[in-house]
């Protein structure tokens, strides 16, 4: 078996130490940092993506599995800038003014880290202007919205508008377990994912 293929195993078992050392293992044979990164860490994430999906692993595998995919990445990350690797787009996560849940915006945050994203977390119980001012900082393609309660999910449109107002060209996704598409189209966002590896496929949908 082909070391990328290796980390892609382990990464899927969430065994963090064994994915950190096949890493170093794969940088020290001269796999290209790149490769490391798609066919390795990214490639088992995907997988788990899809797997969590059609419900055949749950949030605490997806949980192991990003942690595993974290770990991988300190051993990588030096060596990507080295290369000039780029992520694919920043994403700006939050959940929405006046909610305090955080577990399945997290995990759509681990998500998009692993299918490439830069992802810049705003936390919770977000405003409209903080969403607006940290895509303007860090030149988010994408402000990715969360939202678990019908009372605050009606704040995504005030997100929605503030990033009208504000001119940016960045796209808004919402979700979260009241978010539906109907909903989505009506407050006039871009895009709605019905959970963590769909908000990484719309993500990239959305800057492609
Ligand atoms: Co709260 N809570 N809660 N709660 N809580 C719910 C959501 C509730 C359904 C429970 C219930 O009554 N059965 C209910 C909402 C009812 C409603 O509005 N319809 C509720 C309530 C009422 C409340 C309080 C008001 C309770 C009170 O104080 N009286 C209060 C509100 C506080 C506030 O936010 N202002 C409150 C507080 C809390 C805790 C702090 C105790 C805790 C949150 C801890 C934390 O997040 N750090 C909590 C929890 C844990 C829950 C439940 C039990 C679990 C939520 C969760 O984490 N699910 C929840 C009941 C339930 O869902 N069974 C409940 C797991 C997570 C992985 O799923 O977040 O849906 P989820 O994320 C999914 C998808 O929705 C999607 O991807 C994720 C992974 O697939 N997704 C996105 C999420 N965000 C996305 C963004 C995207 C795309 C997809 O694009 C940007």
């Amino acid at each position: 078996m082909q070391v990328t293929e290796q980390i892609c195993q382990a990464l899927m078992k969430g065994r963090a130490p064994e994915v950190v050392q096949l890493v170093q293992k794969a940088l020290d044979e001269g796999v290209a940092p790149a490769t490391v990164l798609n066919q390795g860490l990214l490639q088992g994430m995907g997988i788990i993506g899809e797997k969590f999906k059609k419900n055949e692993v749950y949030v605490p595998e997806v949980l192991i599995a990003a942690r595993a995919m974290k770990a991988g990445m300190e051993v990588l990350k030096p060596k990507l800038v080295a290369a000039g690797v780029q992520p694919l787009a920043t994403v700006v996560i939050g959940t929405v003014k006046g909610d305090l849940h955080d577990i399945g915006k997290n995990l759509v945050g681990m998500m998009l880290e692993g299918a490439g994203f830069r992802v810049v977390d705003g936390g919770i119980d977000v405003p409209p202007e903080k969403f607006v001012a940290l895509a303007k900082e860090n030149g988010a393609k994408v402000i990715g919205v969360s939202a678990l309660l019908t009372t605050t999910m009606t704040n995504m449109k005030m997100v929605v508008n503030a990033v009208k107002e504000a001119g940016l060209s960045a796209k808004v996704m919402v979700g979260g377990a009241p978010v539906t598409q109907a909903f989505c189209s009506e407050i006039g966002a871009d895009g709605y994912a019905a959970d963590a590896a769909s908000a990484a496929d719309l993500a990239r949908k959305l800057v492609a």
